[in-house]
């Protein structure tokens, strides 16, 4: 009998904790694949016509991923607030204000591939409140550094759809089979080559980036002779680094003065499931678990991969 979600209660000591959450996750994914796959003949393919918090327009997936995913969280009882990229406040569960935990998400990410039937992703971290139960979650609850993280995870929907998560005992990628319709055990405990793989950046903006990234990767590529990759979805291409070895980051750049991608529910979670994974995840010259949020919102730049590379992009 293969492994599922259930074997989450048996990892670590957050682990019976943590798995109605994430079975709350593997329902949403469930949900959001099957919308993703039925898109086009619903009409539901294209712009919502409104803009996120960060002036990007929405697509119509964004915003029904967006709401399948809060009504999961809410399903499960234990989750107080949801922050999300899609909504510009915190959405508190008025149900259960004064459940332990919070969860920050990406519900759909990378959705500039939906035109093109490229792959997109869910991102996903839990933390517990640090007001009190009787009081209304605050967004204060959300700013905790990496360090507060007690589970954090992804979603890849491509040619299978795949939930990748730690409870900060190691990372275990599940795949979604349809004869039983359940998640089930099939990468256990992923760790990243030390060495290999590839690199994974929009090099179109080479010109533009801060910091001399632009002459770091040169040097990269002449001390490693790695290959080049670049899916330009995040969670695609944090996948295929966790599994091949590289490293992937999106620095700083002269239009993106703060990077692009956002701490709480970029950064932060895949930062943990990188260093759950065996390898190193920085923000420049701080760990991107060290950092402490300021705000919902907030852009880090981000270098994600095995401790070598990162080390030489950084170097
Ligand atoms: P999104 O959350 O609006 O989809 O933006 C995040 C995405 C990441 O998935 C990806 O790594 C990055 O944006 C790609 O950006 P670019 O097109 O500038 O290379
Ligand atoms: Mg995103």
């Amino acid at each position: 009998m293969p492994d599922t979600l259930n074997n989450i209660a048996k990892q670590g000591e957050n682990g019976a904790t943590m798995m109605p959450i994430i079975q709350g996750v593997g329902r949403a994914a469930i949900e959001i694949a099957a919308v993703l796959r039925g898109a086009v003949f619903r009409g539901a393919l294209g712009e919502a016509g409104g803009e996120n918090v960060q002036g990007e327009q929405q697509q119509m997936l964004d915003v029904l991923s967006d709401e399948i995913f809060l009504e999961e969280m809410r399903s499960t009882g234990f989750i107080c607030a949801v922050g999300s990229e899609e909504q510009e406040e915190l959405l508190v569960i008025e149900e259960y204000t004064h459940a332990d935990y919070l969860v920050l998400v990406d519900p759909l990410d990378g959705s500039s591939n939906l035109d093109v039937d490229g792959p997109v992703g869910t991102i996903f971290s839990v933390v517990k409140r640090k007001s009190a139960n009787s009081e209304r979650p605050h967004v204060s609850d959300t700013l905790q550094s990496g360090r507060h993280v007690v589970a954090a995870g992804y979603v890849l929907y491509g040619p299978s759809t795949m939930l990748v998560c730690s409870v900060g005992s190691g990372v275990n990628g599940y795949t979604f089979n349809p004869a039983v319709a359940r998640f089930e055990m099939s990468h256990a405990d992923m760790r990243i080559p030390a060495t290999g793989g590839y690199y994974s950046v929009n090099e179109s903006n080479k010109d533009k980036w801060q910091d001399n990234m632009g002459d770091n990767l040169r040097r990269l590529k002449a001390e490693t002779g790695l290959g080049m990759r670049y899916v330009g979805a995040m969670v695609a291409d944090m996948h295929r680094t966790i599994l091949k070895g590289g490293v992937f980051f999106y620095p700083a750049d002269n239009k993106n003065t703060t990077g692009k991608l956002r701490l709480l529910y970029e950064a932060i979670p895949m930062g943990f499931i990188m260093e759950q994974a065996g390898g190193k995840s920085m923000s420049k010259d701080i760990a991107v678990l060290d950092i402490v949020p300021e705000a919902l919102h907030q852009r880090v730049p981000v270098y994600l991969g095995s401790e070598a590379n990162v080390d030489s992009l950084l170097g």
